[in-house]
């Protein structure tokens, strides 16, 4: 017997989102239903509405969910009917990269994440009887309900039961991704210069997960003087516009070179500069959308010579489960203040809540979809 629940259609750019009736499959073993709370709006699902990422479309979007269980298949050990969870990408849980704990690197990536059904190739929801893609990033949370799995669900610890699920919601996505890039991808050394390109919602929380791991000085670059004012709030000792010299000013400030550069923004220019300014040993981690076409050039001697270090990081090498839990930590004791960069809307104000996002007056939308 199918589950009712109201879901937001995605049918590419042309349309706005539209709140329908939509019915979800029986659970698997491996799976749980999830009424949602509230879920953040991310990049990643207007690439996939501009039809720039590989996913069938119409589409229920949504990858940043958190909710309360309602039923659990056979299998779940994760958490209960009741629980209060978060959610993040899927995976398989038995490829080489998952068998060591790397599950954004996971081989199968897409069939659990995008291919708009369960990996098997089944649905996980209908329209009317028809068909519907969904089990985006293993949840389809712009929704009242999700078909979660074992693999992307993180039962929230008691200690962020006072946290609203609304302010829980987006930790999975892009905050999971630029705390990761820092703390876990580029194991960034205490002492050590960094500069973050971009200060959207990855580059704040790299910013941020600077200022816990102890580098210094922590630059922030981005053409928006309003979010350079809120990346010092989060921990940026300097903060320069990208229109103004921002590179030349960095060699100013740290003659010796950066220990690492990490840059959000995908844009080659920027890629090709931020490199230009690492110290022997120094890593660039790259983790923006860049133009699938576009390759960068770099000097072999000057890379090789100094041990310099290109790194391509997906998710911030999150293994979901524990690294989530360790950020609630960091957010409940105030090291992690990300609730600074959300604005809320309403789950009917949805497009309003994109439109925010695309015109930069929010750093991070997120839907109450549900009460708590
Ligand atoms: C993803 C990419 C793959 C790993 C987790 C995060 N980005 C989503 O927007
Ligand atoms: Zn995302």
């Amino acid at each position: 017997m199918t589950t009712p629940a109201r879901a937001a259609i995605c049918r590419g750019n042309t349309e706005p989102f539209a709140i329908e009736d939509v019915e979800l499959d029986d659970l698997r073993p491996d799976e749980l239903r999830v009424r949602i709370v509230a879920c953040g709006v991310c990049h990643t699902d207007m690439a996939v509405r501009d039809e720039q990422l590989p996913v069938p479309l119409p589409v229920v979007l949504g990858h940043e969910g958190a909710g309360i269980v309602e039923e659990v298949g056979s299998a779940v050990t994760v958490a209960k009917p009741g629980d209060r969870v978060v959610m993040s990408f899927n995976s398989c849980g038995t490829c080489p990269s998952c068998e060591v704990d790397a599950p954004t690197y996971c081989y199968n990536f897409f069939p659990h994440n995008w291919s708009g059904t369960r990996a098997d190739g089944s649905p996980v929801m209908f329209k009317g009887g028809e068909n519907m893609n969904a089990n985006f990033f293993g949840q389809s949370s712009f929704a009242t309900h999700a078909i979660a799995h074992e693999a992307n669900t993180v039962k929230v610890p008691d200690s962020a039961a006072h946290i609203p699920l609304a302010q829980i919601a987006p930790i999975g996505c892009g905050l999971m991704t630029g705390a990761g890039a820092v703390l876990r991808s580029m194991k960034v050394r205490a002492g050590m210069p960094i500069a973050v390109f971009g200060a959207g919602t990855v580059g704040m929380a790299a910013i941020m997960a600077a200022k816990i791991a102890g580098a210094n000085p922590i630059i922030a670059v981005d053409v928006n003087d309003g979010r350079l004012e809120l990346a010092k709030e989060l921990g940026a000792t300097h903060a320069f516009n990208g229109k103004n010299d921002a590179i030349g000013k960095i060699k100013e400030l740290v003659p010796q070179g950066l220990g690492y550069v990490f840059d959000t923004t995908g844009i080659n220019s920027i890629i090709q500069d931020a490199w230009g300014l690492l110290a022997p040993m120094g890593i660039c981690g790259i983790v923006g959308a860049s133009d699938p076409k576009a390759n960068l050039t770099f000097n072999e001697a000057e890379f090789m010579g100094g041990g310099r270090r290109v790194m391509g990081i997906l998710g911030g090498d999150s293994d979901v489960g524990s690294f989530l839990v360790e950020l609630l930590d960091y957010h409940v004791n105030g090291q992690f203040p990300y609730e600074k960069l959300i604005g809320y809307f309403d789950f009917s104000e949805i497009n309003e809540a994109f439109h925010a996002s695309e015109d930069g007056s929010v750093v991070k939308p997120v839907l109450k979809i549900g009460e708590e």
